[in-house]
């Protein structure tokens, strides 16, 4: 473990008891800054064939194909304090720490809309099968990259039917779902595969509803014939520190997108969705939520890379010159949306946060 007086250089607070703790390098960085930590894995962005200087017997590489849009390129390096242990699993690849484990998978999209279902309920069984025989039954985060979101197969497009196969994966694993729903993103790539990277835990977390929007368990059917499932947020807490995984947020003010063509408006709409959504988290976590410029990550999803100036404008509003956003080109899941943004904010547990405060 480490000391209680390690410091944590960008933020200048302490690592202690945090099992799980994010850094954004720069992209052609070696492994200096894990000499005394574990790495579960790194995240490449871009399509660019990285080297491969993340083995199996290291962490788990994920080439993610988004280009970043503007900045030095980096890379998240998602780091353990104790020793991580782990294998593979069909195509899941997974690592843990007795505290948290962070597991991967791929596959590649099939061309027709009933094979892309059933393996895509396969692959969510499969991890969800995972998580729970491995003993750590809670999603805490959930990503997924999904090539052709938008494009209509056989009638329905991908990422409504993505739902329906994540919908028919949750019916089938948990006996309540609703509670077990965490934090999630899914963004369309021009990759091949449907990519899976999963966070699980020991630890009950706290999932979290923005009262600005709509439950996206309770979209109407117009939004397709099973709604998507995730929560907005999910505060897993580990005890004297949290960590706030905030999911992909888009321009949705109840179920209905606000502002098509529009993309600086919908990045100050998304702004006040997670400034909302902050709000809720400290009246249900009974301590106070730093807003998004203390960020530990920031990405900042867009449909159009001709938006950067504009949707960066609106950001750098609200974020200091050295906060770690990352703004990467991606499809977002419905045609009118252009700007989607994630969040990861690291938290002091408050004393009062386990009790009625
Ligand atoms: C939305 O709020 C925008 O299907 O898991 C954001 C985050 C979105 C997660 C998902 C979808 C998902 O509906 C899209």
């Amino acid at each position: 473990m480490p000391e209680a007086s390690e410091l944590d250089p960008p933020g200048g607070r302490s690592r202690a008891h945090l099992p799980l703790r994010l850094v954004c390098v720069a992209a052609d960085d070696a492994q200096s800054d894990v000499s005394e930590e574990h790495l579960f894995g790194e995240i490449h962005f871009g399509t660019r064939s990285s080297k491969a200087d993340a083995h199996e017997s290291d962490g788990i590489l994920v080439q993610v194909p988004l280009s970043q849009l503007g900045g030095a390129p980096i890379k998240e390096r998602w780091l353990s304090p104790s020793r991580v242990e782990g294998g593979r699993l069909g195509n899941i690849h997974y690592r843990a720490n007795g505290e948290v484990l962070f597991a991967y998978a791929a596959f590649e999209l099939p061309a027709s809309g009933a094979m892309l279902e059933r393996e895509t309920q396969q692959q969510y069984e499969s991890v969800l099968g995972l998580i729970k025989s491995h003993g750590y039954p809670y999603l805490l985060r959930v990503w997924n990259y999904l090539p052709r979101i938008g494009q209509p197969l056989q009638g329905m497009d991908c990422y409504r039917r993505f739902c329906r196969a994540r919908y028919y994966a949750f019916v089938g694993s948990f006996e309540d779902m609703i509670p077990q729903l965490p934090a999630t993103s899914v963004l369309g790539t021009a990759g091949e595969q449907l990519q899976t990277v999963v966070l699980a835990g020991k630890r009950r977390p706290l999932h979290i509803e923005n009262p600005r929007q709509v439950s996206a368990y309770r979209y109407p059917r117009k939004y397709g014939p099973k709604s998507p499932l995730f929560a907005r947020a999910t505060l897993a807490r580990w005890g004297a520190r949290n960590t706030l995984f905030i999911s992909g947020t888009a321009s949705i003010v109840g179920h209905e997108s606000r502002h098509p063509d529009d993309p600086a408006a919908q990045t100050e709409e998304i702004l006040r969705n997670l400034d909302v959504l902050n709000d809720e988290v400290s009246k249900q976590a009974h301590a106070p939520i730093p807003g998004v410029e203390r960020a530990r990550q920031l990405r900042v999803y867009m449909r159009n890379p001709r938006d950067l100036t504009l949707v960066r404008r609106s950001v750098e509003a609200r974020t200091a010159v050295d906060a770690p956003v990352v703004y990467l080109h991606a499809d977002i899941c419905r045609p009118e949306l252009l700007v989607e943004m994630e969040a990861l904010i690291d938290l002091e547990a408050s004393s009062s946060a386990d009790s009625a405060g």
